[in-house]
C-alpha cells in the first residue's frame, strides 16, 4: 500500500492501548497514513480506570513537535490530551512555528471511567486561546457544556451550543452526541454557514474506550488526504461505528474498540 499522507499526533499515552496516542497511531495507520507523535503525558491505566498521570515536561513536548516536523512535514495534526496550561501554551507556541494549516483538536477532559485528564484552570486557556488556533474542535456533550457553561439536553441544544462555540472563536465544531439520551446518534458539524447532522443508529456497548480519540484521528487522517471537513467527519464516524461493532471485548471495564477493522491483510502476511 502506498502511504497516503503524514499526520502528527500531539496527545497522551494510554498504556492500555485503547485510547490516547496508541489509538491515534492505530487509527492513522489503519486508514493508510503515516503517524508521527509528540507525547504530552504518560498515563498508567487499564479498562477499569486511570491509575496515574505523568505530564511530560513542556520543553520535551516542543522538541518532539518542532524537531520532528522540521524533517517530515505533517499534512495535518491531531491534538488530544493537554493536561495543564503550561502544556497548552507550549503546544500553541510550537504550532505557530511549524505553520501546519490542518489541525483537529479533541478537547479531552475526562476519561471514560471518570478520571480528570486536564486541570480546571486549563479550561479557560482552551476556551480563550486554543480553540481559535485549530481548524476543528470535536467536543462531546460534557466537554461542549464545560467550554460554553451551557446545558445540552437535546439535538437543538447541541446546535445552539455549537453556534456559541463558533461565536467565541472556534472555526468549525463537531459536537458528538453519544451522551444524549436518545435512540439515534446525532453528531453535528457546524461550519461557518453550514450545519450538517450525521444521524446513525446507536450501538449498545460498554466497549467504547477511546472512541473520541479515534474519531478525531480518523478525521485528521481523511482531512490530511484532501477530503473536505464534512466528508472527513462522515467517514470518520463510519470508521468508529465499525470499530465499536467489532470490538474485541477485552478487559473487565470499558474495553477498546477495533481500530484495525479497516485492514485486509494480504494472504502472505496472514
Ligand atoms: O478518551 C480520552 C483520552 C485521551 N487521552 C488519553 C486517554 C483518554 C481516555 O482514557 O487515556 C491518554
Amino acid at each position: 500500500m502506498r502511504i497516503k499522507s503524514k499526520v502528527l499526533i500531539i496527545a497522551g499515552s494510554d498504556s492500555s492501548g485503547g485510547a490516547g496516542i496508541q489509538s491515534d497511531i492505530k487509527t492513522v495507520s489503519a486508514l493508510g497514513s503515516y503517524a508521527m507523535t509528540a507525547i504530552t503525558a504518560v498515563t498508567s491505566q487499564n479498562t477499569t480506570g486511570v491509575l496515574s498521570i505523568y505530564s511530560v515536561p513542556p520543553s520535551e513536548i516542543s522538541k518532539q513537535i518542532e524537531f520532528t516536523s522540521k524533517d517530515i512535514r505533517p499534512d495535518a495534526i491531531k491534538i488530544g490530551m493537554l493536561s495543564n496550561t503550561k502544556v497548552i501554551n507550549t503546544v500553541l507556541k510550537s504550532l505557530k512555528k511549524i505553520k501546519v494549516k490542518k489541525i483537529i483538536f479533541d478537547p479531552v477532559m475526562i476519561a471514560k471511567g471518570g478520571a480528570r485528564l486536564i486541570n480546571k484552570k486549563s479550561i479557560k486557556v482552551l476556551r480563550e486561546k486554543m480553540i481559535k488556533k485549530v481548524t476543528l474542535i470535536t467536543p462531546n456533550i460534557p466537554e461542549a457544556e464545560i467550554l460554553t457553561e451551557e446545558k445540552i439536553n437535546s439535538k437543538e441544544d447541541m446546535i445552539k451550543v455549537g453556534k456559541k462555540l463558533l461565536k467565541i472563536g472556534a472555526r468549525n465544531v463537531l459536537i458528538k452526541g453519544g451522551h444524549l439520551n436518545s435512540k439515534l446518534m446525532y453528531d453535528i458539524l457546524l461550519e461557518k454557514n453550514k450545519i450538517s447532522v450525521f444521524k446513525n443508529k446507536k450501538i449498545k456497548s460498554i466497549h467504547t474506550h477511546g472512541t473520541g480519540c479515534t474519531l478525531s484521528s480518523a478525521i485528521a487522517a481523511y482531512y490530511s488526504c484532501g477530503k473536505s471537513l464534512k466528508k472527513s467527519c462522515e467517514k470518520g464516524i463510519k470508521y468508529v461505528n465499525q470499530a465499536i461493532t467489532y470490538a474485541p471485548k477485552y478487559g473487565k471495564g470499558y474495553g477498546p474498540i477495533n481500530h484495525l477493522n479497516s485492514i485486509n491483510l494480504k494472504k502472505k502476511f496472514r
